[in-house]
């Protein structure tokens, strides 16, 4: 079984029974203009991720391990979105890609160089965690999958929310630096700290050369 350098301490994993997991790498949050930006945010923070994220899919198609992906966004009605969420603004307002976080609409779907391939698994989810009011439980249950490589954005918002809820229904969760990103330095450097503090509190960090190596 492979094990790889990590923080805090080695990670070990059955490739056959660990999903890629990747995080809301939507327009909207990544692309110049998009809602990101429109928030005060510095995109070019979350960009440097999409070529790291580009070799590790293609590794992890070429070897056929499971792959999902997630996308924050509502139904158009918006039924699915909290009062609460909805009254911070922006969610179905009209953005530069179309009606924000809106399923559908252009600047609600992943960005070209990371598009979901054929048959590949995309949960459409409305918080911020990928457990929550989705089928991703189910759907892992199903893949029997043991642990998560988790990717994506934002290091402190969706994968943080996404690695909290993955622990406690029992999944090994191994961030990858390089392919998780933050609008904002101290939040990246900080977030990663918090999730290998504490004896792996919340899972290990690594980074995706390392995992690669590992692959092959
Ligand atoms: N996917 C995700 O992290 N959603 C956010 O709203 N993140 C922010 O950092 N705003």
């Amino acid at each position: 079984m492979p094990s790889i350098n990590a923080l805090p301490n080695p990670f070990t994993f059955e490739p056959a029974e660990t999903a890629l997991l990747v995080i809301d790498m939507q327009r909207d949050f990544l692309l110049p203009g998009g809602f990101g930006e429109s928030l005060g945010n510095d995109v070019s923070q979350l960009s440097r991720t999409i070529e790291p994220l580009s070799a590790l899919l293609a590794a992890w198609r070429a070897a056929g391990l499971p792959i999902i992906h997630t996308r924050e966004g509502h139904l158009p009605d918006l039924s699915d979105c909290p009062p609460s969420k909805l009254a911070r603004g922006g969610i179905g307002e009209k953005g530069a890609f179309g009606r924000i976080l809106v399923r559908g609409e252009y600047g609600h779907d992943i960005v070209d160089e990371l598009a979901p391939a054929e048959g590949e698994i995309v949960v459409d989810k409305p918080g911020k965690g990928a457990f929550y009011a989705t089928e991703l439980a189910e759907i892992l249950e199903k893949l029997g999958v043991t642990k998560l490589v988790v990717t994506g954005v934002t290091t402190e918002v969706c994968v943080h929310t996404t690695v909290r809820e993955a622990n406690d229904r029992g999944y090994d969760c191994l961030v990858l630096s390089d392919c998780v990103g933050s609008y904002f330095p101290e939040f990246q450097r900080v977030g990663l700290q918090m999730i290998a503090a504490q004896g792996g509190i919340f899972g290990w960090v690594a980074d995706s050369p390392t995992l690669l190596a590992a692959l092959s």
